[in-house]
């Protein structure tokens, strides 16, 4: 009777015992199950080409004033348009990126009313491709790397936006009407202002402005523009003056083309000043306008100045070495520069 009552004793602990191992163990498989369910959602997520991010997906035209916040990774599926009396605002540091398609025509922000753009030094907005996992979070652990004109640009066509505090990467592809650029300015010129530009396929900066009358533009300054083949370039009809100073640009050391800074036809009074360019075909690049060009350091390009159609420019006070051509080149044989003390 004892022996017995042992027995099932004994036998009721082995019962619980197998119980609570079997229920170890499946708590042990529903944790292997949750963890295989969690691997799936991320890499499936990741291999199907959904961000691991919470992501806000825009294109087309903004049809009232609109804010895009820093939470959320913007990712730009078409093109984005701006009308005129619309304002979109971009809180300091989102990250937008435009989605890159391997066909001709890549991806615009057209802004004929105001980009609202409130970055700051230490918090910037950034516009760059989809396949740049350097920032905002993985949207494709599978895709290629981010390449020069992933996407085409920002396209101003209103004077009064203020672009300051961007990091701007991965643009610039040219399109059939060749406005490239990944921030171009076309028949305006807004301030472009302590920004930071590398990798693209065009200019960085490119603004195009025929104005009708005489005008002086807003300063083109303090931007870094690093690993371009071409940084900024400003064409204008010799009625808009400008005042490009304190960029630093620094290109792909692409010895046979490409330029720093292209000017072509700016207005009297134009002053270029305090920008350095280094690792360019051509630094410096005028033709046919006069500026005052003064305490610029042209390094290691091919050609540091080079002047074209251009009458009695002013070249003082520029730093130029290790250009491996020339440090100031004129190509005219009948227009003279005034170069000294360089
Ligand atoms: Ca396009
Ligand atoms: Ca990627």
């Amino acid at each position: 009777m004892g022996n017995k009552n042992l027995t099932t004793k004994n036998q009721k602990l082995t019962t619980v015992r197998l119980r609570r191992t079997k229920e170890v163990k499946m708590q042990s498989k529903s944790f292997k199950t949750q963890l295989i369910i969690i691997m799936l959602v991320i890499f499936g997520g990741v291999l199907f080409g959904k961000p691991l991010v919470d992501t806000v997906r825009v294109s087309g035209i903004i049809t009232h004033d609109t804010t895009w916040t820093a939470n959320k990774l913007v990712l730009v599926v078409g093109d984005v348009t701006i009308p005129a009396n619309i304002t979109l605002t971009i809180q300091a540091g989102t990250v937008i990126k435009f989605t890159y398609y391997s066909g001709s025509d890549r991806l615009n922000l057209y802004v004929s009313g105001i980009l609202n753009v409130q970055g700051t030094a230490a918090n910037p907005v950034y516009f760059t491709s989809s396949r740049d996992d350097s920032i905002g979070g993985v949207f494709d652990l599978t895709d290629a790397n981010p390449a020069p004109g992933d996407w085409e640009n920002i396209m101003f066509y209103n004077g009064n936006n203020v672009f300051r505090h961007c990091v701007v990467k991965y643009g610039g592809d040219y399109d059939a009407s060749g406005n490239a650029g990944m921030v171009t300015g076309w028949d305006c010129s807004p301030t472009i202002d302590s920004n930071y530009f590398a990798y693209s396929s065009y200019p960085a900066v490119k603004v195009r402005y025929f104005p009708s009358s005489p005008v002086t533009v807003p300063k083109i300054r303090n931007n870094i523009i690093n690993n371009c083949p071409y940084g900024i370039c400003y064409v204008s009809n010799g009625l808009a003056s400008i005042d490009l100073r304190n960029n630093r640009l620094t290109g792909t050391g692409n010895t046979s083309w490409g330029y720093g800074i292209y000017l072509e036809n700016v207005g009297t009074g134009s002053l270029i000043y305090c920008d350095s360019v280094s690792r360019f075909y051509r630094g410096i690049e005028f033709v046919n306008c006069s500026p005052m060009v003064s305490y610029n350091t042209a390094l290691s390009n091919v050609f540091g100045l080079y002047c074209h159609s251009s009458t009695d420019p002013i070249f003082h006070h520029n730093g130029m070495s290790g250009n491996s051509r020339y440090g100031l080149f004129n190509e005219s044989t009948t227009d003279t520069v005034n170069a000294r003390y360089n």
